[in-house]
C-alpha cells in the first residue's frame, strides 16, 4: 500500500453495540496492519460483556476494497487473513458488516464471515480476482455459492464484476439496504433488530442447501466452461475458479477450502497472475506524469464538443452521454448528422435490448445528445474532440475555426491517429497549449484505451483535464509524445513490417495470424487489416500495384465488408469464416517471381519472435525518445488498445519474462531478414548488456 498512515482501529460502544471502525485509506486493503486491527478489535469486542452485537465499518471512500495486491509473492506476515476471519465467524456475538464504497475479493470474503450484512445502496460487492489472475482465496470461493448459489456465484466469480446493492440484497448476499448516509446508524438498528428477535449467529460455511441443490446439475460446470471457452483462452485462472466452485458442491467446506488454498498458491506464483498485478498498477501508474502535479488546476468539463458524426465521432460522444454529460455534436450535412445520431440510438437500443440498462435511460442518453451544423455551436464546450478523417489541411482548418469560436480556457482536442499534432496547434491556432492529442480506438464506446497525446506546447492544465475526464468516462488512459502512429500504432508498424516481410519470404498470412492467435491476441495483423479494411489509404488512381494489399484492393478485394480480402469469407449459420485464400496465395507467388525471391520453410519460433521482438525493439526507441514515460505505459496501451494478451503483462513485461539478452541475440540473430531499415534499439541493447529489466 502506498498510504503511510497509521491503521486506524477504533473500538466504540453504543449501548450495547460495539462498533469496530477500520481505517486505512486509501482504500482500506487488508494489509497485515489492517489484519492485526481486525483480530485484536474482535479479540476486544468479544471480551466485552457490554457489547452484546458487533457492527464492521470502514472509514473514508470504501470498505475493505480486498488483500493488500502488492503483498503477494512476498513472504506471508501474521495474522493471515484466514484468522482474522476467524475471529469474526466464530464471535460469541452476532457481527454485522455495514458495506459502503465496493466491498471487494478479501473485503467480501472478510464480510461473508460476518452473521449479517448491511449496505447503502450506492454500495457494490465483488469478487475481483479473476482480473488478478487469481480466485478468491480465503474462503470466497465456498462461501458465496453457499449463499447465493451456484450460478449466480459462478457469474460473480467468472466476470469478477461490481455487483450494485439491490442486486445483492435481491440475491441475499446483504440482508438490508440501509439509507444512503446512514451507513453507521443503520447498522446499529439493524444489530439492535437481530438481538431483540434473537436472530442466530448465522454463519455462511454451515448452510449447504443451495449446493445440495446443484449436486443434481452438475452439467452447470460444462455449460460454464464452453460458453466462455472463447473468453478465458490462455488464462489459467478461471478454469481453477470453477474448480473451486465444483469443490464447494462436492466436497465438505473445509475440504473446498484445501482446495481453494492449494489452487490459489498455484496461481499466485504463476507468470499470468504476475502479470495481471502487474498490468494492475501500471494502469494506475499511467495517470502520474511526472512534472504535471496531482493538484495540477484541471477545466471543469460541463459540456462537450465532438466534430465529426461518423462512426468514431458518435462512439466518442457516447462515452460522454454515459456519465451524463451534454454533447454537441457537429457535421456539415444534415443527412450525416441524423446518420450519425441514428447509429448511436440504434447502439443504445441494443444495449438495451440486452439489458445493460432501461428504455428510459436511452432516452436519458440520447437527450443529452444535440445535433449542429453550426462550428458556432461549440462557443460554450469546455472541451471539443475533433474526429474527422485524417487530413491535415481538413484538421488545420478545424482547429483554425475552433480557435475563433471556443471560449478561452477551453482544451481543443484532436482524436487523429496519425498527424502531427504539434502541427496542427501552432500552425492552426494561437493557443497551442489548449491543444492535445485524444485518441480514442474503434469503437469508441467500447475499447478501453485512450492515448492522451502531449504536444510540444501542451499545457499540465489540458493535460490533467484530458486525463481526468479519461478517468471520468471509464477509460485507461497513457500519455504518448508526438511521433509518427503514436505509441501504439507505431509499434503496430513495427509488427506489420515483419509480417509483410515474412509473406515474401514464404509464410503465408494465414500462418503468420495463427502463431499470433495462439500466442494469446484476439487476430493476427492480416486478418486485423481485413477487419479494418484494405482500402484505408489507398486509392484506385494512385495504386502501384506493388504491395499485396495494392494488387487485392485492385481486384476489389477490400476485406470483411465485401467478403473478400486476404482471407474468403463465407458466412455458415450466420457467423463468417476466414478461410486461406488461392487468390491471395497466387499474388505472393507472382509478387515473390517478380522480385526473385525463392520461398523457405519459415518456423513458427520465427514468426513470433520477428513480430514480438520487432514490437519490443520499438517500444525501446519509444521509451528512448521520451515518447513513453515508462515501459509499462507501453504495456497498458497494448493492452487495453490492442489485444495484447493482460496474461502476458504487455510486450515489454514479455521481454522480461524473456530476458532482454535474448531478445538482443534473436534480433542480431535474424540480421538482414529484419529489413534493410531495420537497427537494435541502443538502449534495449545496453539494458540488455547491464542485465536490466523494463518493468520493476
Ligand atoms: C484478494 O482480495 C485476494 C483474496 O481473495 C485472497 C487473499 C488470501 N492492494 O484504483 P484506484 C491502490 S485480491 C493494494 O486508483 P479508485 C491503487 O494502486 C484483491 N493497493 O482508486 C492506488 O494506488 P496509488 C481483490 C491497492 O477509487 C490506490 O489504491 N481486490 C489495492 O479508482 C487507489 O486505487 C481488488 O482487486 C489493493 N487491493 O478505485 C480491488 N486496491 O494511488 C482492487 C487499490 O498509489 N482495487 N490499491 O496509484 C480496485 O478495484 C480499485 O482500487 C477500487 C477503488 C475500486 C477499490
Amino acid at each position: 500500500m502506498t498510504a503511510a498512515t497509521v491503521p486506524a482501529r477504533s473500538l466504540a460502544i453504543e449501548g450495547d453495540i460495539g462498533v469496530l471502525t477500520l481505517s486505512y485509506p486509501p482504500v482500506n486493503a487488508l494489509s497485515q496492519v489492517m489484519r492485526e486491527a481486525i483480530v485484536e478489535g474482535m479479540r476486544e469486542a468479544n471480551a466485552n460483556p457490554a457489547i452484546k452485537a458487533v457492527v464492521l465499518i470502514c472509514d473514508g471512500r470504501t470498505f475493505l476494497a480486498g488483500a493488500d495486491i502488492t503483498e503477494f509473492g512476498k513472504p506471508p506476515k501474521a495474522p493471515s487473513l484466514r484468522e482474522a476471519q476467524d475471529q469474526i465467524e466464530n464471535a460469541s456475538k452476532p457481527v454485522i458488516a455495514a458495506i459502503h464504497g465496493t466491498a471487494l475479493g478479501g473485503g467480501l470474503e472478510v464480510a461473508l464471515c460476518c452473521h449479517y450484512r448491511v449496505a447503502v445502496p450506492s454500495a457494490k460487492c465483488g469478487l475481483p480476482e479473476v482480473h488478478l489472475g487469481l480466485l478468491p482465496g480465503a474462503g470466497g470461493t465456498q462461501r458465496l455459492p453457499r449463499i447465493v448459489g451456484v450460478e449466480q456465484a459462478l457469474d460473480m466469480i467468472l466476470n469478477g464484476s461490481h455487483v450494485p446493492a439491490k442486486k445483492c440484497l435481491e440475491m441475499g448476499l446483504v440482508d438490508a439496504l440501509v439509507p444512503e448516509g446512514e451507513l453507521r446508524a443503520g447498522a446499529i438498528a439493524f444489530a439492535r433488530t437481530v438481538l431483540a428477535e434473537n436472530r442466530p449467529l448465522r454463519k455462511v460455511r454451515d448452510n449447504d442447501d443451495k449446493l445440495i441443490a446443484a449436486r443434481a446439475h452438475p452439467e452447470i460446470f460444462a455449460n460454464v466452461r464452453q460458453a466462455n471457452a472463447r473468453k478465458f483462452r490462455g488464462f489459467p485462472a478461471p478454469e481453477a475458479n470453477i474448480q473451486c466452485v465444483e469443490a464447494a458442491v462436492n466436497l465438505s467446506f473445509d475440504e473446498g477450502l484445501a482446495t481453494e488454498r492449494r489452487l490459489f498458491t498455484e496461481l499466485v506464483a504463476g507468470t499470468p497472475s504476475i502479470a495481471q498485478r502487474y498490468a494492475f498498477f501500471a494502469e494506475r501508474k499511467a495517470t502520474k506524469i511526472p512534472d504535471v502535479p496531482d493538484d495540477t488546476p484541471t477545466v471543469k468539463v460541463a459540456k462537450v464538443g465532438i466534430i465529426g458524426a461518423g462512426t468514431m465521432g458518435g462512439g466518442i460522444a457516447m462515452n460522454f452521454a454515459n456519465v451524463g454529460i451534454p454533447v454537441v455534436l457537429v457535421e456539415t450535412q444534415q443527412a450525416a448528422l441524423d446518420r450519425g445520431l441514428a447509429v448511436v440510438r440504434k447502439n443504445y437500443e441494443n444495449s438495451a435490448k440486452r439489458g445493460r440498462f432501461t428504455s428510459e435511460q436511452v432516452e436519458q442518453r440520447m437527450a443529452l445528445l444535440t445535433g449542429s451544423l453550426q462550428m458556432e455551436s461549440l462557443a460554450d464546450c469546455d472541451l471539443v474532440i475533433e474526429a474527422v478523417f485524417e487530413n491535415m489541411a481538413v484538421k488545420k482548418e478545424i482547429f483554425g475555426k475552433l480557435d475563433r469560436i471556443c471560449k478561452p480556457g477551453a482544451v481543443l482536442a484532436t482524436n487523429t491517429s496519425a498527424l502531427d499534432v504539434n502541427e496542427i496547434a501552432s500552425a492552426a491556432t494561437s493557443r497551442p497549449e489548449a491543444v492535445v492529442g485524444m485518441h480514442f480506438f474503434s469503437p469508441a464506446n467500447v475499447m478501453k484505451l485512450l492515448e492522451v497525446v502531449r504536444g510540444a506546447e501542451t499545457s499540465h492544465t489540458a493535460l490533467a483535464t484530458a486525463m481526468q475526464i479519461a478517468k471520468k468516462i471509464g477509460k485507461v488512459a497513457a500519455v504518448s509524445g508526438v511521433c509518427p502512429g503514436f505509441i501504439g500504432n507505431r509499434i503496430l508498424a513495427a509488427r506489420s513490417a515483419q509480417a509483410q516481410a515474412m509473406v515474401l519470404e514464404g509464410a503465408m498470412p494465414w500462418d503468420i495470424d495463427q502463431v499470433l492467435y495462439d500466442f494469446g491476441l484476439p487476430m493476427g495483423p492480416f486478418a486485423m487489416s481485413d477487419l479494418a479494411g484494405l482500402d484505408i489509404g489507398w486509392s484506385k488512381e494512385t495504386s502501384k500495384g506493388a504491395t499485396i494489399r495494392e494488387r487485392l484492393c485492385e481486384m476489389d478485394r477490400r476485406g470483411q465488408k465485401n467478403g473478400a480480402g486476404y482471407y474468403d469469407y463465407e458466412v455458415v449459420d450466420g457467423t463468417r469464416i476466414a478461410k486461406p485464400s488461392e487468390v491471395t496465395r497466387g499474388i505472393i507467388r507472382d509478387l515473390m517471381g517478380e522480385q526473385g525471391k525463392v520461398a523457405r520453410e519459415i518456423s513458427k519460433e520465427e514468426i513470433l519472435e520477428r513480430c514480438v521482438y520487432a514490437m519490443v525493439n520499438e517500444g525501446a526507441k519509444i521509451l528512448d525518445e521520451g515518447i513513453a514515460i515508462r515501459a509499462s505505459d507501453i504495456d497498458v496501451v497494448w493492452v487495453n488498445g490492442y489485444g495484447w494478451p493482460v496474461y502476458r503483462g504487455g510486450p515489454m513485461f514479455y521481454a522480461d519474462t524473456v530476458g532482454l539478452g535474448t531478445v538482443v541475440e534473436k534480433l542480431k540473430g535474424y540480421g538482414g531478414r529484419m529489413g534493410p531499415g531495420f537497427t537494435v534499439s541502443p538502449l534495449l541493447e545496453r539494458m540488455a548488456a547491464e542485465g536490466q529489466r523494463f518493468t520493476k
